[in-house]
C-alpha cells in the first residue's frame, strides 16, 4: 500500500473501488452480500484497474442504522481472507470501530478509511501500533442527521481547519506523516452548494502536503443536481473525478472502476 501512497505524491492516480458488504448496501442492493459474489467484485474491479478495495461493513450514509462491532467483523472478516487467498490487491477497511480496524488488519487489509477521522476510543491506538496508512475525513454531526441542518461560515476553511488537526492529532501519536490520506468527505454533513465549494476548492486540500482521496462517487448531490436516480450518475460521478483531477486530486474512491480509469488515462494523456 505504501508504494500507491508513493505512485501519488508523484503525481499519479490511483483508484480505489467500493466494496459494500452491508445487507442494505444503497448501491449494488446488498447483491454482494454473498462471499463469492464479495470475491467476484472484488477482482473485477481490481482486473478494470483498482489498485486498492474499500471494504464497508457498515453503512453510512445519512439515516443508516449503526451496527455493533461484531457484526461488523462478521460482514468484513471472512471476506476480507477470501480476497487475500485469490489476490494480492490493497484492501482498505472503512470502519470507524478500532476492534474492526484491528481484526480485519489482521485479516489482511493494509489501510484504514474513517469516516470518522479515529475519533472513537482506541482508533488511533490501533492505527499506531500498525503503521498502515489511514485516510481522515471531515464529517459535520452523526452519520442519523447530518443531512438535516449542515452549517458552515466558510465550508473549505472549516473543513481544512479539521483536516489539520487531525493531521497534528495522528502525528502526535507516532502516525507517520507519509501514512496519512486526507479526504474532504463529501456528502457527509454536507448541502449541495457545500459540496460544490469543496469541489471547486479540492485544490486547497491538495496543498496541505497529504495525499487527498475524493469520494463522490454516485453521492446524493448528483441526485438533488440532475435529478438522476444512484444507477444514473455515472457521468456525473466521472466527470467530477476528472475536475478533481485537474485541480490536483489523485486518489478516487468510486463505484464505476473501469470507467473512472478511462477518464483519469486521459486527464493523464493531456499534459
Ligand atoms: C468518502 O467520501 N463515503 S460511504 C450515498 C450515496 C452514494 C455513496 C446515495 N465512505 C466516503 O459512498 N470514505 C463513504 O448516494 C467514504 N470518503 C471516504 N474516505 C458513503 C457513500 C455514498 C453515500
Amino acid at each position: 500500500m505504501q508504494h500507491l501512497l508513493k505512485k501519488i505524491r508523484s503525481g499519479q492516480w490511483v483508484v480505489m473501488g467500493i466494496l459494500n458488504v452491508t445487507p442494505d448496501s444503497f448501491s449494488d442492493g446488498g447483491r454482494f452480500n454473498q462471499l463469492d459474489n464479495a470475491l467476484k467484485q472484488a477482482l473485477k474491479m481490481q482486473q478494470e484497474g483498482a489498485e486498492v478495495i474499500d471494504i464497508g461493513g457498515e453503512s453510512t450514509r445519512p439515516g443508516a442504522v449503526p451496527v455493533s462491532p461484531d457484526e461488523e467483523l462478521e460482514r468484513v472478516v471472512p471476506i476480507i481472507e477470501k480476497i487475500r487467498e485469490y489476490s494480492n490487491v490493497a484492501i482498505s477497511i472503512d470502519t470507524s470501530k478500532p476492534e474492526v480496524m484491528q481484526a480485519a488488519i489482521e485479516a489482511g487489509a493494509n489501510m484504514v478509511n474513517d469516516v470518522n477521522a479515529l475519533h472513537a476510543d482506541g482508533a488511533i491506538d490501533v492505527c499506531a501500533k500498525y503503521q498502515l496508512p489511514v485516510c481522515l475525513m471531515h464529517k459535520q454531526g452523526a452519520p442519523q442527521s447530518m443531512q438535516n441542518n449542515p452549517q458552515y461560515v466558510d465550508v473549505v476553511d472549516e473543513v481544512k481547519r479539521y483536516l489539520v488537526s487531525r493531521i497534528e492529532y495522528c502525528i502526535a501519536a507516532d502516525i507517520k506523516a507519509e501514512n496519512i490520506i486526507i479526504d474532504p468527505g463529501f456528502g457527509f454533513g454536507k448541502t449541495l452548494e457545500n459540496n460544490l465549494c469543496l469541489l471547486k476548492e479540492i485544490g486547497q486540500f491538495c496543498t496541505l502536503d497529504a495525499p487527498v482521496l475524493v469520494g463522490i462517487s454516485r453521492k446524493s448531490m448528483f441526485g438533488l443536481l440532475l435529478d438522476r436516480a444512484v444507477n444514473e450518475r455515472l457521468v456525473a460521478s466521472t466527470s467530477a473525478a476528472v475536475i478533481a483531477y485537474q485541480k490536483g486530486a489523485r486518489f478516487f474512491r468510486v463505484h464505476d472502476v473501469a470507467e473512472t480509469c478511462d477518464a483519469l488515462k486521459l486527464c493523464e494523456a493531456v499534459v
